[in-house]
């Protein structure tokens, strides 16, 4: 029976990629380092999951000469980073994706519980939320975040803890992703997933997720199907996925994994 939807954050709630790019050439200007992630580096930056690990390997490969202090400086870095970004999410109001506010009432109104399963810092959740769901009426029942995990993405440990937190089993929840390295860590956890390309993911293999769309879609808004199960009217609905998901066998049932068009 589905239980629960967890959600990853960036990318898949929101497209924040290019946000936390710009905010960490907020932080590199103000604390006068010479350097700038343009959006063609940040693609390549990540395959490096977290923002710390990421900078970490900038530092390593790009500064190696200087390697020692700058990775004394990275703490600093990446705090003044994190603020950037919850200012450059406040000045952008930055929206939800396509479906994701739809898809969420429709988890609420029918009684599933709903969670976070995200690599970014706690802070940044906290305040794409704070903007997008009236105060006290944030819809998440568990937020999983950051270093709460021991291993980052595309390890599963962030999505066990979500289900942890849950206290259910994989075979009753779907997770949604925008990353491979997203839908793998959701995938060693046991989960099926619903895989939503996002703009720093467009080149992305899907491989492992049942369903690969553009978005979840909008009654009159269809998304655009990549492969897999697919959407009657281009809208990823509840009623739908209920349905898909007690089609399975309940014994962990071996999706049929697909390899992206
Ligand atoms: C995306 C990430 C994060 C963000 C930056 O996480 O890899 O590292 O890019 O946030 P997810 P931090 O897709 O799992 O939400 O700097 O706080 O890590
Ligand atoms: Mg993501």
């Amino acid at each position: 029976m589905l239980r629960a939807l967890i959600f990853d954050v960036d990318g898949t709630l929101a497209e924040t990629e290019d946000l936390h790019r710009q905010a960490f050439n907020r932080a590199f200007a103000d604390l006068g380092l010479p350097w700038h992630w343009d959006p063609a580096l940040y693609a390549d930056l990540l395959t490096v999951m977290g923002g710390k690990e990421r900078l970490a390997h900038y530092i390593d490969t790009q500064h190696p000469a200087d390697a020692g202090a700058l990775h004394a400086r990275a703490p600093e870095i990446h705090a003044r980073k994190t603020a950037a970004y919850g200012a450059l999410v406040a000045e952008n109001r930055l929206p939800l994706r396509p479906g994701i506010a739809r898809l969420i009432a429709e988890a609420r109104a029918g009684g599933l519980r709903l969670a976070v399963a995200t690599t970014t810092s706690r802070p940044n959740v906290d305040h794409l939320l704070a903007i997008n769901f009236p105060p006290g009426d944030a819809p998440f029942d568990v937020i999983a975040a950051g270093d709460e995990a021991n291993r980052k993405k595309p390890a599963p440990d962030v999505f066990l803890l979500a289900l942890a937190g849950l206290g259910i089993a994989a075979s009753e929840a779907v997770a949604f992703e925008d990353s491979a390295a997203g839908i793998n860590s959701a995938r060693a956890a046991g989960l099926p997933v619903l895989a939503t390309r996002s703009a720093y993911t467009n080149s992305h293999r899907l491989d492992g997720a049942f369903s690969a769309v553009s978005d979840l879609g909008e009654p009159g808004r269809p998304h655009r199907h990549i492969a897999g199960l697919e959407w009657p009217g281009g809208v990823v609905d509840l009623a739908r996925l209920i349905r898909w998901h007690g089609a399975l066998d309940g014994q962990g049932a071996a999706l049929q994994a697909l390899t992206s068009r």
